[in-house]
Parts: structure tokens; C-alpha cells; sequence
């Protein structure tokens, strides 16, 4: 059977004509004749709203009859991109608005690309929020995330010579019609002032007298789920000044001064911070992780008081909260304070509920990722807090690593919440894990190393604590809406409701072997190939073939993701060729896409590099376009949707142990293209999955990483013994692809040469000898398409919807509840 999950909507090609002409008239205030393509996209966007506000209504109506458990998805980031093409899609509307569009005279696709992209993440940790949304919507899963409405989402990059350059982003410019305005659930947050002890009735308790409050105003986005049942909601706090905080300065004459309140006010969620893994410790920072963290707690309180007054007996069996990495970890002591000081719920009680009610994931290893604040910070910013922390830690180490290692203080100085060292600090980590009743890695690597490294003696304490929930990603998004023509092949062979059951593409695993398959599967990417040929003209003005093998590299740009590693190879076979213009070899096209987070320079000294080579590569006559090198500059979600189903390699190449899991390797794989990759993070699972055949492994794994370095680990000697490592190397001291400036790119061979800390050097040769059996793969037409329709096929574990089902079984303890139809 041919069956769909998504239900064809009761309304016509004409219909939907006309409502869009009638938004264009009545809500944009203009007419067919006149109005822009932005225009068209808002009266399309205002027409699918009508189904969207119909499905949201109908979900809280379920949900609010039900006394429904429902958990809180709370994350800093949500890096949506966009959302048209995707509500069209899992409404089942995007047929309906293709037709619709050509009859009024456009392409729809153009009309999407009007919208911008919802950047209100860095990268991997803000994406995966965005697909789990989905998929918690998609299974009808009571739930809503909660994040920061910010003004500039991540910066928008150019290049300038060769160099980074940020610029704002602008995505709410002219208003997004996705969101809505919530001013009636409006929430108070308060910062800074003192804490007072009120003695009375023979005991004592503890009020926070605030220096400042400010609001928190919800925005909420309607997350439409695949099938169209369930629409849940991302509710984002804005904030701004309180409106009665400086009256007496205004009154007094001091109109402007009472502006300058408000401007630090609503500071607090003007931007996003686009440092991913390098804490700063800046208390702006800390102030958006409380702000959105106190406002959310609130708005989970209000909705259980009306529901249940102050009878907090059933408060554990109705609410999950699960934090994304450490950033609202602070909502723990805010919880803890609302029960204790607000709600008069004794410290044991409440804690209790606390811990039953959180749950952390982990993202990273990364010491320098693991964030601690300075005590004085939060005892200046939030006071009461601090207090909390101190006595959450007091009785975590007298009651319960006391009584596991009885008068072992290294075992305490080690687990204790607050480090004495340089100046004492509190550990958002340590914090998170005792606060919580699960913690899990992304990956099942990375949930061994959590374990294993970095909290042995927690795992040690409470076994069965530490979980692995092993990442997906949406494949409405990641291949039904952004590769449609992927898609309309696999429906020509599997069930249509295979963006739900992603597990039926195994049907395709017969056709690997079958030419008639392969040549049409091979066409699909070439076509897709063709069309992206154009975005990288439009965007870098370089030419290149559809022939070429498109070798991508997709992700922030950071030293253990290892660009760099990349670039020494594109370097090495350049030098080939013009060693030897015969150098066999199948022409490819190295793509890149990357932001360097604004501060750090070596980061942003490689992207420098890569650019600077490109410039020599693609213009030297010698060596006949065998090689291409395009950096495009912003890459983005959108952007991501138009490359993915171009690639043909997935680079995924970190030192084993440092990607948590990796997330563009299933999109990539999903599409079809091969990983050459480390055994780190999800690859190892990709490989397991698609069978090693089908995927290309090199370098160190985990193990040998470690012995690398307690071996004591030196680059030179890669450096001195490998002959065309050293002279890539030595190029980057030269000027040659900088003219009349040697030394230009002398950093990135120095790190190199001198540091190596993700052991660059040490992969080099396993690196360049797998590149080869790509090139050697590549040739074998036949073998190719067997092992990239076998990976397409096998990625079902990879479906989001698997790891939330995960969540919501072994974490959550979260069942469905299907909206009613209307
Ligand atoms: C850290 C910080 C530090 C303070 C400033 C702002 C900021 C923003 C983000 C982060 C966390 C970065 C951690 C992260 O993104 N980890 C990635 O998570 C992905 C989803 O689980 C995973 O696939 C990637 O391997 C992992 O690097």
C-alpha cells in the first residue's frame, strides 16, 4: 500500500488562490499587479497560518482536557532556518502551493527563498533543538521548547580579502509571520540586589529583595507536526524594561535617562552569543541563561497553579524539564527557590521534586566548553541562587559522597559543585548532574567518554544515571522538503509515509545492485549537482562541473574538526599535479562551508588560508580544473538544504574523541553521500549501520589517540619524515599563494608543526591514503551507487523521531496524546 501520513487538506488548487490573493489584499495592504515577491511569500505564509492557528488551538484544547504530562525542552538556542517550506510540507500542502503559485504566474521555490533564515543558534547543539521540536510535534508529544527571542540571531559572514567579516543578521527586519505576540503571559524576572533572613513563628525563611526586574514577553512559534494532528509551540522570551522601574526619574525629568534603563533591559535578548565551545564567562551571558530560564520556570508554574492551585502533590507526574548542555542549568536553584521561598515547600520535598523533574544532556567534552562561573558573578547577579548552590553542594557532599568515600577529600574537592581553584567557581556541569536524574551523551562514543572521563565518580555513585541517546535529524526537512528529487524516486518503490518510518527505505536495499536503480539514483544527484553548479557561480563567481566529485565539509569551523587537515591534502594533490600534469586523478571540487566564531584566530587564520589557496587553485591554467576549491561564504540552514543533496563525499574528520556526535554526517549520508571519516562520534554508528564497505574510515581511533599522547606526542617528527607533508607545510611559509607577502599563512604551519593539539599531523598519511580509495570508488561507477544507495537505506536509526521516542521512554517517561481532528 501506497498509504501517506499526511492528509490531503479539504481544499483546492483554487481555493488556495484565493486565499492567498485574499492576504495579499487584506493583510499586506497591496494587490497581484504591484506586490513583491516578499509580499507573495507573507500572503502565502498568512494563508498556511490558517491551518497552523486551526491545528494549535485544537492541540491545547486536547491537552488541557487531559491533565497532560508534558516536558519542557529548554535550550539557548533553536536554529529553526526556515519554516514555510517545511509547515507546507508536513501539512501536506506544498503540491497544493506549487500548483497554486504557477497558475498566479510564479515558481514556488523562488518565493521561498524571500524568507530568511531563523539563525537563532551556532550550530549543531541549536540544530538538533530544532529537529527534536519537530519530532516531539510529529509524535504528538505534549510538549514546548523554550529559548531566547533574539533580535540578531547568529552573524551574517562575508569575506573581505580572503578574511571573515561579521555582520548583523536581520532575520525579524520587517516581522516574521510565524510568530505570535503573547503579551498576556507576560513574566517578571528579577536580578541583582539582597537576601534577607525573616525570622517568624519560631523558624526562619529567605526573601530576595531584587535590585532590578525586568519582563519577559513570549513570542510563541507554532511547530507543525508531520501529518498535521499535533502543532506544538516554541515559546521565546524578549525582554524588556519594566514599565513602572524608573517612574520617578521620569517624572523628575529625567525622560531620556529612564530610556537608558530600558536599553539594558532589553539588551538581554538583543543577541545571540556566537562562540560555540569557549566559555567567556560574561555576565550578560549568564543574565540571558537566567532570564529565559526564570521566565520559562514561571510559565510552567502559572500553567500548573491554574491547574492545580497550590496542591504540588502531582507536580513531578506532570512536568519533565530537560536542559540542552549546561546553559539553563541555572534553573535548578530557580526551581528550587520558587518551591522553597514562594511556595513554603520544605528543602527535602522540593529537591526531590526537582531531581525527578530535570534531566541534562551533554554536547561536548571540550574542557574549554565546560562552563563554570565566577562565584562573585553569581552572587552579585543572583544573590538567593547562590545561596541555594551552596547548600545544594553542602548536603550533596556531606549526605551523599561523604557517606560513598568516608573522609576522602580529593574525591570531594573533585565532585563538589563549587572549584576552590584560581578564584572559586561554580561548575554548571557538576551542578546539572547532581540536579538531574538522567544525564545523557549524544552518541554511544561520546556516552562512554561522559562516563568514562568525565564523570566517573558521579557514574560511580548513582549507576544508571548516565544514558546515551544517540542524536537524529528531521528527514522531512533533511530529505523530503530538501530533496524532492530523491524523494519522488524512493516513492516509486516504498510507502509514502516513509518520512515517519524512516526504516522503510531498507526497501531499497535490493535496488543497490539493480543498473536500472543505480543510473536513476546517480541522475538524481547529478541534476541536483547541476543546480547547486549554479549557487556556487552565483555565490563565488568560480565555474565548476557537475562531473567533478563534490567533496564537502559542512560545519563550525574549529582546530578538532580539523579544516585544516582538509586544506594540507587539497594542498598536497595540487602539488601532484603540477609535479606531474598526468597525476591520475578524477576531477573534484572541495566545498566548504563554515563560520569561525568571531574571537578566535586561528579559526578564522584558517578560513583565511583555505581562501587564499582557493584564489591559487582555481586560477592556476596547469593543472587543467582537476581541482576547485569553493569556500561558500554564510553557510546556513538554507544553504545546507541545497548542498546536502548535491555531496557526493561527506568529510568527517575530527580526532577521534572530540565530536560529540555529529549531525551533517547523517544528513550528508542520508542523501548519499560517502563519509570519509574518523571513527568518532556518530560515525562509528553510521559505519555499523551501513556497513564498513559502504563508508570510509581512517586515522586514530579513540585508543590510540590516548596512546599517541602518553606516548608523548610529537609533531615534528610527522613533519621531518614525511616528504610531502613538510613541503605543503613549508608552502604556507612561502608567498606563494600570497604574493609579495611570505608568511601571510605561517600561523596555521606553526600550530602545526610546534602544538598540533588535535593531532593533525599525526592522521595525514592515513588521511591521504583514504582520499585515495574515494578517488579509486569514485571511478568504479557502478560501486559507487551501490554503496550510496546502501547508505540512503540505512540510516533509519538517524530519524529524530527514534531519539525523542528514546527520550520519551527511558527519560521522560512521556506518552502521546493526538490532538482531535476538528
Ligand atoms: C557552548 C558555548 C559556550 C559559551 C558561549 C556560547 C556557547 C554556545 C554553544 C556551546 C556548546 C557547543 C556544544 C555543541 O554545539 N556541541 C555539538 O552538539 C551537537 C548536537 O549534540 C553534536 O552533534 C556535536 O558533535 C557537538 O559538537
Amino acid at each position: 500500500g501506497k498509504k501517506s501520513a499526511a492528509p490531503k487538506p479539504d481544499m483546492t488548487v483554487k481555493q488556495f488562490k484565493e486565499t492567498v490573493i485574499k492576504h495579499l489584499r487584506s493583510t499586506l495592504g497591496t494587490y497581484e499587479e504591484k506586490a513583491s515577491k516578499q509580499a507573495w511569500n507573507q500572503a502565502i505564509a498568512a494563508s498556511v497560518n490558517e491551518f497552523i492557528f486551526d491545528g494549535v488551538s485544537r492541540t491545547r484544547k486536547t491537552h488541557a482536557g487531559k491533565d497532560a504530562r508534558a516536558v519542557h525542552y529548554l535550550s539557548l538556542e533553536f536554529l529553526m532556518g526556515r519554516l514555510m517550506s517545511n509547515n507546507l510540507q508536513n501539512l501536506g500542502l506544498y503540491e497544493l502551493a506549487d500548483k497554486a503559485m504557477k497558475e498566479l504566474g510564479f515558481e514556488l521555490a523562488d518565493i521561498l527563498e524571500e524568507e530568511p533564515d531563523m539563525a537563532l543558534g551556532n550550530g549543531g547543539l541549536g540544530r538538533l533543538a530544532a529537529c527534536f521540536i519537530d519530532s516531539m510535534a510529529t509524535l504528538a508529544l505534549p510538549a514546548i521548547g523554550y529559548g531566547i527571542h533574539y533580535e540578531h540571531g547568529l552573524f551574517r559572514q562575508e569575506f573581505f580579502k580572503g578574511r571573515q567579516v561579521e555582520r548583523p543578521d536581520q532575520w525579524r527586519e520587517f516581522g516574521s509571520p510565524w510568530e505570535i505576540c503573547r503579551p498576556e503571559s507576560e513574566q517578571v524576572v528579577k536580578l541583582y540586589g539582597y537576601v534577607e533572613t525573616v525570622y517568624e513563628n519560631g523558624g526562619s525563611h529567605k526573601v530576595w529583595h531584587p535590585g532590578r526586574t525586568m519582563r519577559a514577553i513570549p513570542w510563541d512559534i507554532p511547530i507543525v507536526g508531520y501529518g498535521g494532528h499535533n502543532v506544538n509551540v516554541l515559546r521565546l522570551w524578549e525582554s524588556r524594561a519594566d514599565k513602572f522601574f524608573d517612574w520617578d526619574v521620569f517624572n523628575s525629568g529625567g525622560y531620556v535617562d529612564a530610556y537608558t534603563e530600558s536599553v539594558q533591559a532589553e539588551t538581554v535578548s538583543k543577541v545571540l552569543y556566537p562562540n560555540d565551545e569557549t566559555d567567556a564567562g560574561k555576565e550578560l551571558r549568564l543574565i540571558q541563561q537566567y532570564f529565559f530560564s526564570a521566565a520559562s520556570i514561571a510559565d510552567v508554574m502559572r500553567r500548573f497553579r491554574n491547574a492545580h492551585g497550590n496542591d504540588f502533590s502531582k507536580f513531578t507526574a506532570l512536568n519533565a524539564l530537560q536542559l540542552n548542555d549546561t546553559h539553563p542549568a541555572i534553573a535548578i536553584p530557580e526551581l528550587m527557590r520558587v518551591l522553597v521561598d514562594e511556595e513554603g515547600i520544605s528543602w527535602a520535598e522540593a529537591w526531590k521534586m526537582t531531581r525527578e523533574t530535570f534531566s541534562y544532556t551533554n554536547h561536548t567534552l571540550l574542557p574549554e566548553a565546560l562552563e563554570k562561573w565566577p562565584l562573585r558573578m553569581i552572587q552579585h547577579v543572583l544573590p538567593r541562587h547562590m545561596e541555594i548552590i551552596f547548600e545544594i553542594n553542602a548536603r550533596f557532599l556531606k549526605d551523599e559522597v561523604e557517606t560513598k568515600w568516608p573522609g576522602n577529600d580529593g574525591i570531594k574537592r573533585k565532585l563538589s559543585i563549587i572549584e576552590e581553584a584560581n578564584g572559586q567557581m561554580v561548575r554548571m556541569g557538576n551542578l546539572s548532574v547532581v540536579g538531574s536524574h538522567a544525564v545523557n551523551g549524544v552518541a554511544q562514543i561520546h556516552s562512554d567518554l561522559v562516563k568514562k572521563d568525565l564523570f566517573p565518580e558521579m557514574n560511580e555513585l548513582w549507576p544508571g544515571k548516565f544514558l546515551n541517546v544517540t542524536n537524529g535529524i528531521t528527514p522531512r526537512r533533511w530529505m523530503k522538503a530538501c530533496n524532492p528529487r530523491l524523494s519522488t524516486l524512493i516513492e516509486k518503490h516504498v510507502d509514502a509515509d516513509w518520512p515517519r518510518y524512516l526504516e522503510k527505505l531498507t526497501a531499497l536495499k535490493p535496488l543497490a545492485d539493480d543498473s536500472k536503480f543505480q543510473k536513476e539514483y546517480m541522475a538524481v544527484k547529478h541534476a541536483n549537482k547541476e543546480d547547486f553548479v549554479k549557487v556556487i557561480k552565483e555565490l563565488t563567481d568560480v565555474d565548476v562541473s557537475a562531473d567533478a566529485i563534490f567533496d564537502v565539509q559542512i560545519k563550525r569551523l574549529h582546530e578538532y574538526k580539523r579544516q585544516h587537515l582538509n586544506l594540507l591534502y587539497i594542498m598536497a594533490l595540487y602539488r601532484r599535479l603540477l609535479i606531474n600534469p598526468d597525476y591520475d586523478m578524477h576531477p573534484r571540487v572541495f566545498i566548504f562551508g563554515a563560520k569561525a566564531a568571531p574571537g578566535y584566530y586561528l579559526a578564522k587564520e584558517i578560513i583565511f588560508a583555505i581562501n587564499k589557496v582557493a584564489e591559487k587553485v582555481n586560477n592556476d591554467p596547469r593543472i587543467k580544473d582537476k581541482i576547485k576549491v569553493v569556500f561558500l561564504p554564510n553557510y546556513r540552514v538554507s544553504l545546507a538544504e541545497k548542498l546536502i543533496p548535491a555531496a557526493d563525499v561527506s568529510q568527517q574528520i575530527s580526532l577521534a574523541g572530540k565530536e560529540a556526535s555529529g549531525t551533517g554526517n547523517m544528513k550528508l549520508a542520508l542523501n548519499g553521500a560517502i563519509t570519509l571519516g574518523t571513527l568518532d562520534g556518530a560515525n562509528i554508528e553510521i559505519a555499523e549501520e551501513a556497513g564498513e564497505e559502504n563508508v570510509v574510515i581512517f586515522g586514530m581511533d579513540v585508543d590510540e589517540v590516548v596512546e599517541t599522547r602518553e606516548q608523548g606526542y610529537n609533531p615534528g617528527h610527522y613533519y621531518q619524515n614525511n616528504e610531502e607533508l613538510k613541503a605543503v607545510l613549508d608552502w604556507l611559509d612561502s608567498d606563494f599563494f600570497t604574493p609579495g607577502e611570505p608568511g601571510l599563512l605561517s600561523a596555521v604551519k606553526h600550530n602545526l608543526v610546534d602544538h598540533d593539539p588535535y593531532m593533525v599531523l599525526a592522521d595525514y598519511q592515513s588521511y591521504s591514503d583514504a582520499q585515495s580509495k574515494i578517488d579509486a570508488l569514485y571511478r568504479d561507477k557502478k560501486a559507487w551507487a551501490r554503496a550510496a544507495i546502501i547508505n540512503t537505506a540505512s540510516l533509519a536509526k538517524f530519524n529524530s523521531d527514534r531519539s525523542i521516542q528514546d527520550y520519551a521512554d527511558t527519560i521522560w517517561n512521556l506518552k502521546p496524546i493526538k490532538a482531535a481532528a476538528k
